[in-house]
């Protein structure tokens, strides 16, 4: 059994980082983020005796109600960043502006706290998004513009899931994974609190016979999603020749949890229901962080067209239309959108 800190510990001597290093930075980082996520299981765990249902009263950034553990998670995850030595910065789905943390910091921490806030109250899966980016500007205060960073520049992306166990999945940038270790799954033993590890190097198929999409928005797709969907539905009978499965988790985390599991496509596409909004997911704290892991394990991430990690970013709470998984599906979805 290997447990995060074993697993921590074998990483940094085997890129010989020292103390002041961006590896150990990187994973001093991941293991305020999971700390923090160890307390928030204990909340969920206790549900609605920890008063943490419904809502807290007020609106996001996004103008969406946030709920009372929204609420919480945010707060405990600003706290344990803002206090985190190497963190210069931290920018929150909760919070308007990044929040400047330490000058000497070496890096930017993006999170989602609390992704799928309507699963909360129905005791369905949740979790928290984080993404870590470098801080050039070492010394002076992280401002907003500094978050702006493409997602190929993250060092190192993951989520806890927040399930029937708590999973941790995380994975370094190329560059950082000097142990050629790709993606790698934890689970939280409740007997012991400990994450431990359970897979690593995990690799998503290119095919799939699974994808998940919210269908209620079909007739806001543009025509190649609907076309798209069509072939799938259609089935035996249509242009794929096989039969598709639906799943829909209404959390990203847990979807794409399926997806690093056991394969799959998931799509939160274009739609021209408010045209103010290119999608409905968020580029810097969800499609971004989800997009590393997913190239990682051998998937592909698009916009429908385009590469997410290769989007430069305008706003930190700039959304985006998002098609990750299985590649050849994904290359497949690209194909139709290029031809429409
Ligand atoms: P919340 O965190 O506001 O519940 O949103 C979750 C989410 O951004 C993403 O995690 C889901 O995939 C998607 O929204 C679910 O959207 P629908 O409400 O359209 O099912």
């Amino acid at each position: 059994m290997t447990t995060l800190n074993d697993y921590f510990q074998s990483y940094l001597t085997a890129t010989s980082a020292d103390s002041s290093s961006k590896q150990s930075a990187v994973v001093d980082v991941i293991n305020t983020i999971t700390a923090v996520g160890k307390e928030i299981t204990e909340l969920l765990r206790k549900g609605a005796l920890a008063d943490i249902h419904g809502e807290a009263g007020a609106e996001n950034v996004q103008g969406e109600q946030q709920k009372k553990l929204d609420v919480i998670a945010n707060n405990l995850l600003l706290e344990a960043l803002t206090a985190n030595k190497h963190c210069a910065g931290v920018a929150s789905e909760e919070l308007d502006d990044a929040t400047p943390a330490n000058e000497s910091g070496e890096l930017l921490v993006l999170f989602d706290p609390l992704d799928g806030s309507s699963n909360i109250d129905i005791n369905m899966p949740t979790g928290t998004i984080f993404s870590i980016l470098p801080h050039s500007n070492k010394g002076q205060a992280a401002t907003n513009a500094e978050f702006l960073q493409k997602g190929t520049e993250q060092l190192a992306a993951g989520y806890l899931l927040y399930g029937s166990s708590a999973m941790l999945a995380f994975t370094f940038s190329e560059a950082l994974d000097t142990n050629n270790d790709g993606v790698l799954l934890f689970s939280l033993n409740p007997t012991t609190g400990e994450f431990e590890l359970v897979k690593k190097n995990i690799s998503i198929d290119a095919d799939t016979k699974e994808y998940a999409i919210n269908a209620s928005n079909a007739r806001h797709w543009l025509p190649p999603m609907q076309q798209y969907i069509n072939e799938l539905l259609a089935g035996t009978t249509g242009p794929r020749g096989k039969n598709f499965n639906t799943r829909w988790v209404a959390a990203m985390v847990g979807d794409v949890h399926r997806i690093l599991c056991r394969g799959g496509i998931f799509i939160y596409p274009k739609d021209t229901k408010d045209p103010n909004k290119a999608g409905k997911l968020r580029l810097m704290y969800e499609a971004n962080p989800m997009s590393l892991l997913i190239e990682r394990a051998g998937g592909a991430s698009t916009d429908a067209i385009k590469r997410i990690m290769d989007y430069e970013p305008t706003n930190i709470h700039q959304r985006v239309p998002v098609v990750l998984g299985a590649k050849n599906e994904v290359e497949y979805v690209q194909k139709l959108h290029q031809q429409a």
